[in-house]
């Protein structure tokens, strides 16, 4: 059994139906239960401003599979949620990134562990405090004393789940 943690995130379509769908669908992947998710958050966007702004979460995932068997799936649930690819830090329907898995490390380019960049993402990193505010992000220190010195615009909770 591997501890993975998954961010959550979507500005187009229902943006909370569509995370809160996302949970329940993590819940349903083969050989993986959702331990703990966290509130949804909500955040102006990082990239373009001419978006609207995000909502964000993020999931506790016991999991049997892989870390690429894990990407599968979490790729096989954004194209079903109808993702179009279109520019860099762009709108999207469902974005689900693979934060980290246990202590794994590996950069290939399919598969980057920790994500790169969530050091820099208060939208990643107070969701996953709360949840997981111990958990020792491999090369990097605990998501709590990360969530402490993250710059940026703060991602407020929202008031109902
Ligand atoms: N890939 C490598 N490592 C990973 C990993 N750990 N998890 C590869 C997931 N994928 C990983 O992914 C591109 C490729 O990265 C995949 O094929 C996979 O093999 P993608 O989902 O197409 O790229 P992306 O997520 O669109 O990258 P992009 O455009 O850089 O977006 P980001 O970085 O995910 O940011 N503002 C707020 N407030 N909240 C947000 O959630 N999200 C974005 C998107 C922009 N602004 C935001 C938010
Ligand atoms: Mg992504």
């Amino acid at each position: 059994m591997s501890d993975g943690f998954v961010g959550l995130g979507s500005n187009l379509d229902g943006p909370e139906e569509r995370v809160r769908r996302a949970l329940n669908e993590l819940d349903a992947l083969p050989r993986t239960r959702l331990q703990r998710a966290s509130r949804l958050y909500r955040s102006p966007p990082m990239g373009p401003r001419d978006q609207p702004d995000y909502v964000n979460a993020v999931a506790w995932l016991e999991t049997e599979l892989s870390p690429l068997e894990l990407l599968d799936c979490l790729q096989e649930l954004e194209r079903r949620q109808g993702r179009r690819r279109t520019r860099h830090w762009g709108e999207r329907t469902l974005d689900l990134d693979l934060l980290s898995v246990d202590h794994v490390t590996m950069a290939t380019d399919r598969l980057q562990l920790p994500h790169p960049g969530l050091a820099d993402r208060s939208f990643v990193l107070q969701p996953w405090c709360e949840i997981a505010p111990d958990y020792e992000v491999p090369g990097l220190g605990a998501v709590n004393d990360l969530a402490r010195l993250c710059p940026g615009p703060l991602a407020t909770p929202l008031e109902f789940r």
